[in-house]
């Protein structure tokens, strides 16, 4: 055990776990809930009941999700995990770790500190110009890249849940690395889940509907191996020009954009 009666290696706090605090505690994951499961289409932009399932043979259509294979090649991909390696990356929920290039910010408190935000990594100004030549990704100013680290020996997973929509913008962008996944798309008091199967390599665009109605998780299950994400953050409309805070805006996108950054 660390200090404070937190257990090494694990970085959990309040309700979230992972298999390392889990087996100290000697506690047990719960059965997950019973579910009506469909898959998500990406040639038909729709979510498709399962196979053998009492959702076989139902769809509707599934608006928000751009996904595109082979976004990194596997050089790109392997060079990028070894940059990243080369930095700390810190213990976070869930049996996730991460490394963050972005401003400090208390959500609850809507408080942004800029002091300590050096921009983005230097490797990633490349997929900031090939995010652009997509059409979903036109006019994307990333302000924040965040990546983090599954592991399945840690039981890594992050809950269903929805990003802030205070300081961040409508598309959501994650490129996922080193293995296959996938993401689960949940509605509240609804039994109805929605899987995007994420192939490794991949770049997953969410916006609309899918990024604000439905909550998105990785479960423990789907993750097999390591598995490294980067997810991408553009400013909301308060920070952009003609909103109340577009000063701020300006200045955290000038620190983003120089692609001098050093994790947070
Ligand atoms: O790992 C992922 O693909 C999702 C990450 C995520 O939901 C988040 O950082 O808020």
């Amino acid at each position: 055990m660390a200090g404070g009666g937190r257990i090494a290696d694990c970085g959990c706090k309040g309700i979230r776990t992972c298999l390392l605090c889990e087996s100290a505690k000697r506690q047990l994951t719960e059965e997950p809930p019973k579910t009506k499961a469909f898959i998500y289409i990406p040639t038909k932009g729709r979510a498709q009941g399962v196979k053998n399932s009492d959702t076989a043979g139902w769809w509707f259509p599934y608006p928000g999700v751009c996904l595109i294979e082979d976004f990194v090649t596997e050089d790109e991909e392997k060079e990028m995990v070894h940059t990243m390696d080369q930095e700390e990356w810190r213990l976070s929920q869930s049996g996730r770790r991460k490394q963050d290039f972005g401003p400090k910010v208390n959500f609850k408190k809507q408080k942004i500190k800029v002091d300590s935000f050096t921009g983005l990594p230097n490797f990633s100004k490349v997929l900031w110009e090939r995010m652009k030549t997509h059409t979903v990704l036109e006019g994307f100013l990333p302000v924040e890249q965040c990546n983090l680290d599954y592991n399945s020996d840690r039981g890594s997973a992050i809950d269903p849940h929805y990003d802030d929509s205070w300081l961040w913008g409508e598309r959501l962008v994650s490129l996922n690395l080193l293995s296959d996944t996938v993401l689960t798309m949940t509605i509240p008091c609804t039994e109805v889940e929605v899987a995007i199967c994420l192939p490794r390599r991949s770049l997953v665009v969410l916006y609309g509907e899918a990024r604000y109605s439905w909550k998105h998780a990785i479960y423990r299950q789907h993750i097999k191996q390591r598995r490294v994400c980067s997810t991408f953050r553009e400013l909301s409309a308060e920070f952009m020009a003609g909103g109340v805070q577009e000063k701020l805006g300006q200045m955290l996108l000038e620190i983003a954009l120089a692609f001098q950054g050093k994790s947070v």
